[in-house]
């Protein structure tokens, strides 16, 4: 692979499109999860430089040129950004494949979505309608899409430059000036992605990136008294941190908070493409999606075919580096990869029968976070990988009596971000979907992460609030409505 072009340097924050150097002086080194070692730094970003990006934010959104742009205008410039995007693609998927670990085939994937979600909101940027209402004789009554002024993004480590796309673009469509701290372990898309932006012609303060660690940079930003929205994706626990500084501002936010999504596969469907979906979809980014279907429940009569299947696709699975372009890359960092194979010396102790592990492949460095994905199963209902976010390449598959069992097995844990129903039986699987409690819901297919104009978000504790889709850019704007008495 060729290395990418990245400063081993730290670059500062980046504010009124310029960088400039972090207030406390500090820095992050960056490690790449396929070798282990520290091939970057990032700037510590802390709260001195959250205020200084928070204002620059704020005078954009507040009679700086970005909050004369038309709707018309800020979409053309979000499209224009998206063709830069697919320009710099391949620059973009290189340094995305080494600060992830992630196959290059999937880096470049990657990348067409980022690019694609500015160019989808950059179609939809003027095509966001208030209403009329009817009311009193003598009223007119409208409603309108106005933005929120400041947003505040913090975003995770799994799809750095997908995950910016999915909460900037909406928000930059929507006329909001957007502050955004992402992940410590990798975020140098998304900070080549601001310099791009620059270049694309979005006026000073319109995005500003702080950079740094969670406690830190993301506290200072989340609790910051002069922003108006956050949005939100990673942990459950940081999740309660973000919605608890967001109550004490009086703000809105939106979470996405993860999943333990089932497919719930009878024995009437089309089980070598369903098998073939749920272990490709398991594996993408080495099972750190928090859409990742990682539970396979069973009809009873369909459990031995099921079973043999996915176990045959999951031996033949390999785990590389991103040159190498396997089925899967490491895992982030060393605390996943111990946190990992917790949950597997945890199912050794309770006996949880293994079904099939894939390899590592040979040649990969020792120093690398690679685990070898596992499939599971039967796994008992209430056992930890049944219930519970490994967020790492394992499946686990659980058989079900019939339909009943089935949607209280699909609900029975605290989650409800996907779901899938693999049946040619029509009205079974519109039956069955319906009565899961999930923000998506596929029928003979599935898209992990995929589909930027679907609406997207959780049910119980997965989240609340909607990305993607239109859904989307009314989250990140506030209605107002206008009553003119005229008589
Ligand atoms: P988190 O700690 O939740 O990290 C997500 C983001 O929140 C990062 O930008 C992080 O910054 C920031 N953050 C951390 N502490 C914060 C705080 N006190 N205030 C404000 N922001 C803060 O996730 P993680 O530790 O990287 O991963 C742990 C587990 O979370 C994973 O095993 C997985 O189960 C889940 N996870 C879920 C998702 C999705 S897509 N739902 C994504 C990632 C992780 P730093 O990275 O600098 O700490």
């Amino acid at each position: 692979m060729n290395k990418p072009i990245v400063s081993s340097a730290a670059k500062g924050v980046f504010i009124n499109n310029k960088w400039v150097p972090g207030a406390s002086g500090k820095t992050v080194p960056v490690v790449a999860p396929a070798e282990g070692q520290v091939f970057a730094a990032i700037t510590a970003g802390n709260a001195e430089d959250v205020d200084r990006a928070v204002a620059a934010a704020r005078a954009a959104a507040e009679g700086g040129a970005w909050s004369r742009f038309s709707a018309t205008e800020r979409g053309r410039l979000l499209s224009k950004f998206a063709l830069l995007i697919a320009d710099h693609a391949e620059e973009l998927a290189l340094i995305e494949a080494r600060d992830t670990g992630k196959p290059l085939k999937q880096a470049r994937a990657d990348m067409v979505a980022t690019a694609r979600y500015f160019e989808y909101y950059g179609g939809a940027a003027d095509k966001v309608h208030g209403d009329t209402i009817p009311f009193l004789p003598g009223f007119f009554v409208t409603t309108e899409h106005v933005p929120y002024g400041v947003t505040a993004h913090v975003i995770p480590w799994n799809y750095p430059a997908q995950m910016f796309g999915r909460t900037v673009a909406p928000a930059l469509a929507m006329g909001n000036a957007c502050v955004v701290k992402p992940a410590e372990d990798a975020c140098l898309t998304p900070l080549r992605l601001a310099e791009l932006a620059a270049e694309a012609g979005f006026p000073e303060g319109a995005l500003n990136i702080v950079p740094g660690l969670g406690e830190e940079a993301g506290a200072a930003l989340s609790s910051h008294r002069d922003i108006d929205f956050i949005s939100f994706t990673g942990s459950p626990e940081v999740g309660v941190l973000i919605q608890t500084a967001a109550a004490r501002n009086h703000i809105g936010c939106t979470l996405e908070l993860g999943g333990k999504s089932p497919h719930v596969v009878f024995g009437d469907a089309d089980l070598d493409t369903a098998t073939s979906v749920i272990s490709n979809a398991m594996v993408q980014n080495a099972g750190q999606t928090c859409s990742a279907g990682s539970r396979v429940l069973v009809e009873k009569a369909a459990y031995d075919t099921v079973v043999q299947a996915l176990a045959d696709k999951f031996s033949k699975l390999t785990a590389g580096t991103p040159e190498m372009d396997r089925d899967l890359g490491p895992v982030i960092n060393a605390t996943q990869k111990k946190r990992i194979e917790g949950f597997f010396a945890r199912a050794e102790d309770q006996g949880v029968p293994v079904l099939a592990s894939g390899q590592i492949a040979e040649g990969t460095p020792a120093e690398g976070f690679f685990v070898a994905p596992r499939v599971y199963g039967p796994v008992p209902r209430a056992n930890e990988l049944a219930t519970l976010e490994v967020f790492g390449p394992v499946l686990a598959v659980l058989p079900f009596d019939d339909e009943a069992d089935a949607v209280r097995l699909a609900n029975g844990t605290d989650y409800g971000l996907m779901a899938a129903v693999w049946s040619h039986d029509g009205n079974r699987a519109l039956r069955v979907s319906r009565g899961i409690k999930a923000g998506q819901v596929y029928i003979n297919a599935f898209g992990a992460g995929g589909g930027i104009e679907l609406p997207f978000g959780g049910m119980k504790k997965s989240g609340h609030g909607r990305e993607k889709g239109f859904a989307a850019l009314h989250d990140c704007s506030q209605i107002r409505t206008t009553i003119t008495k005229h008589g």
